[in-house]
């Protein structure tokens, strides 16, 4: 599950209109996303409970984590799995108590510091960037490739640790050879013309 997820993908409702939203993640979870999470910034939280409702049977059923991006409350609510929550959105404690012992619990970091932080306090995962400027995360510079062996070696070894922000299919390649172990794509692949097949062709490469 969390443990051996390699790509993590994100069903942004910046890109999918909610119609669209089972079928988009059927087709991420069909390519072999191993992490799923539902992004939904600036919604409203029947438009988020609504979504969640449709998305959270089809993760269970392909046996891939569902996690909320913010309100540990609402992830509590609606079953999932575990919560994403970034650098200003509180202590993991705060987060822990509301969705409990057993749910998954991210971390969105920048730096190499604030890596060995998420580590230190106790986080199950990270994701690590914006590693490239991102129209899906507009006003953030990127953090570029040069952190991101010594982010592995220091966390990413134990516990997992995502890459995320202006990675492509095409990109990949240099991504990997930085030392990247997993990966976070958002927009490449739900833009893509087949999304099915752009995720697995990204699984493939990944293990
Ligand atoms: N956090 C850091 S970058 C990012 C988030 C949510 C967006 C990544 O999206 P994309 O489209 O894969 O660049
Ligand atoms: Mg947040």
């Amino acid at each position: 599950m969390l443990a051996t997820a390699k790509l993590y993908a994100i069903l942004d409702l910046g890109y999918v209109q909610p119609v669209d939203a089972a079928r988009i993640t059927s087709a991420l979870l069909a390519g072999g996303a191993g992490l799923l999470q539902l992004r939904a910034k600036g919604k409203d939280r029947e438009t988020i409970t609504a979504v969640a409702r449709e998305l959270v049977p089809l993760c269970h059923e392909a046996g891939v984590p569902f996690i909320l991006n913010d309100y540990p409350d609402l992830a509590a609510e609606l079953g999932a799995d575990g919560v994403h929550i970034g650098q200003d959105d509180g202590p993991l404690a705060a987060a822990r108590a509301i969705v409990g012992e057993g749910k998954i619990i991210g971390r969105s970091t920048h730096s190499l510091e604030q890596a060995e932080a998420a580590l230190a306090e106790g986080f199950d995962y990270i994701g690590f960037g914006p590693l490239f400027p991102t129209p899906t995360k507009l006003g953030r510079p990127g953090i570029g490739m040069e952190n991101v062996a010594e982010m592995e070696r220091r966390v990413g070894s134990k516990i997992p640790a995502f890459c995320i922000g202006g990675i492509k299919r095409s990109n990949l390649p240099e991504v990997l050879a930085a030392g990247a172990r997993r990966v976070v794509i958002v927009s490449d692949l739900l833009t893509a013309e087949d999304v099915a097949q752009a995720t697995r062709l990204v699984v493939d490469r990944l293990s």
